[in-house]
């Protein structure tokens, strides 16, 4: 086993791999930016390297600057976490190259699953449902017309090189595709340096469902069920659960042998996930892309299964034998994980940086939170915005939404704006409540919302009127009531006692309405 253990990354994902280190009696050594010198990873971890400048360019993406320190710490392995250099094979290899252990998938496996056409033919060879679609470059938009023809509209484009949905083009009709070739084309050059793109039949409203898989270097390779990623906003995913509430034990096993199928192709290696896209109506599902890493979404998973990913990284890329097989899994209760990011619902989701002056992280029942701030901390421009990543488990779905919603009424963040109003909204959404998720629900429910708000505004805009109406009756009968019996109440004689003095302020206060009376109508 390893005795130290590099972890190239910051923030939550940091700490969780901290956490498993700690676990295994391994000590953790962080990097950091400028920017992280005071960051709570940093303090988790044995020992830190400062690799650079703020900008994630000159710190968190510096392959040399990080081998660097792994050498000078005397680790024999790094971490990649998510992000940054997670899916770089020019780092996997640099890794290797200079002795240490990359814990994480062979260079060639994340090469022939990083570039999305070449992942395509590998589904296919292993005999997994792919999409429909091209696994060759289009050359021009006359043969983008032919082969849409053939598969019939909509159709996407896709960037060969691309994911996340970068480069991405939906084309409805014939008309539209020149057009829809040259931006697609265009867009994958300048966000990939890579102008190939290719052509997929567009599965309307799909589910986003991934399958976990897991390897290790003995020829093991096991499936951990899936999760239910279809709530997203603009390509981030937002709320991620597992089980999906579409599935059932028959569609969780044909998706989980399709993606054993895919991984044993490229001789896959450590924690993976495989995408898929899935009609909801007839729950047939289509591969669509592999992540070669561990991903943010990975404790829904380990609270159903038990398991511990991160864990289970380190020994397996130790040589370890998987700790566990297939009939090990057992998937038991739900678990849904809200991301909690310092951006502002109410403002587009702008980032809103600036500093935690308050922190109060739910706990109880059911509930995990892994972050990556504490109080003090300050949520800088640089990175990825996010707090936290709030989980919480039932042995329902239902009894976990409960939990969810508890812990985000308890979850406080004080001087910065958070995305937590939002998920409160969510928890207590009916369509969400009943599970009815695919990608278009966070449109949905912004629509719904805004058309509640707007009510809400009708109602409070007539209440408003109502109470001015009311005010202006009370001014005109005091009015009244001055000009018929004020002479008489003014001509009464004082007395001394309670009251009189009562019946004399309510004189004053009359005066006070007639002046009123007076302004309301100049
Ligand atoms: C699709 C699709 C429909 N048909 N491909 C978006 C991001 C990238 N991972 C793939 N994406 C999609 N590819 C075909 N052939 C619909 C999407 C899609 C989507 C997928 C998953 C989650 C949210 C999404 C939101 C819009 C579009």
């Amino acid at each position: 086993m390893f005795r130290k253990i590099l972890i190239a990354n910051r923030g939550e994902i940091a700490v969780r791999v901290a956490r498993a280190c700690r676990d295994l009696g391994i000590s953790p050594v962080a990097i950091f930016s400028e920017a992280d010198q005071t960051a709570l990873h940093v303090r988790m971890c044995d020992e830190a390297y400062e690799v650079g400048e703020a900008a994630s360019v000159e710190s968190y993406l510096r392959i040399d600057r990080i081998i660097d320190a792994a050498r000078k710490s005397g680790a024999e392995a790094i971490h990649p976490g998510y992000g940054f250099l997670a899916e770089n094979a020019d780092f996997a290899r640099a890794v290797q190259d200079a002795g240490l252990t990359f814990i994480g998938p062979s260079a060639e496996a994340m090469e022939l699953m990083g570039s999305k056409t070449s992942a395509r033919r590998v589904a296919i060879e292993a005999g997994a449902p792919v999409v429909p679609g091209t696994t060759e470059p289009l050359t021009s938009h006359a043969e983008a017309l032919e082969i849409a023809k053939r598969f019939g509209y909509p159709v996407m484009l896709k960037a060969s090189a691309g994911g996340g949905g970068k480069g991405m083009r939906l084309v409805k009709s014939a008309n539209e595709m020149p057009s829809a070739f040259e931006t697609a084309q265009a867009e994958a050059a300048a966000a990939f340096g890579n102008a190939e793109i290719y052509l997929e039949k567009a599965i309307e409203r799909p589910r986003h469902i991934e399958i976990q898989i897991f390897a290790d270097a003995r020829g093991n390779v096991v499936h951990l069920g899936e999760r239910e990623c279809s709530i997203q906003r603009r390509h981030q995913k937002v709320i991620e659960e597992c089980p999906s509430p579409l599935n059932d034990a028959d569609l969780r096993a044909r998706m989980g042998e399709g993606a054993v199928k895919i991984a044993r192709r490229v001789n896959y290696t450590g924690a993976g996930t495989i995408e898929f896209l899935v009609a909801d109506a007839t729950r047939d599902f289509y591969f669509l892309e592999m992540n070669t890493r561990l991903q943010v979404e990975h404790p829904v998973t380990e609270l159903v299964t038990g398991f511990d990913l991160v864990r289970e990284q380190i020994t397996v890329a130790a040589g370890a034998a998987l700790s566990f097989t297939q009939a090990d899994v057992i998937w038991r209760g739900h678990a849904i994980e809200c991301r909690v990011y310092a951006e502002d619902p109410d403002n587009n989701f702008l980032p809103a940086p600036g500093k935690i002056n308050h922190l109060r992280v739910p706990a109880g029942p059911g509930i995990r939170d892994d972050g990556g701030v504490e109080q003090g901390a300050e949520v800088s421009i640089y990175y990825d915005p996010m707090i936290s990543k709030l989980a919480a488990w039932g042995r329902t779905r239902a009894e976990a939404i409960d939990r969810l919603r508890r812990a985000l009424d308890e979850y406080s963040v004080g001087g910065i704006k958070t995305t937590l109003p939002f998920f409160r909204e969510i928890v207590r959404d009916a369509e969400f409540i009943e599970g009815r998720l695919d990608t278009g629900f966070i449109e949905r429910f912004f629509a719904r919302r805004n058309a509640e708000r707007e009510a809400h505004a009708d109602a409070d805009a007539a209440a408003r009127a109502d109470e001015q109406q009311r005010r202006d009756i009370a001014i005109i009968a005091a009015a009244l009531d001055y000009t018929f019996t004020g002479e008489r109440n003014l001509n009464a004689t004082p007395q001394h006692d309670a009251s009189t003095s009562f019946q004399q302020k309510r004189e004053e206060s009359r005066w006070r309405m007639a002046g009123r009376a007076a302004l309301h109508n100049s």
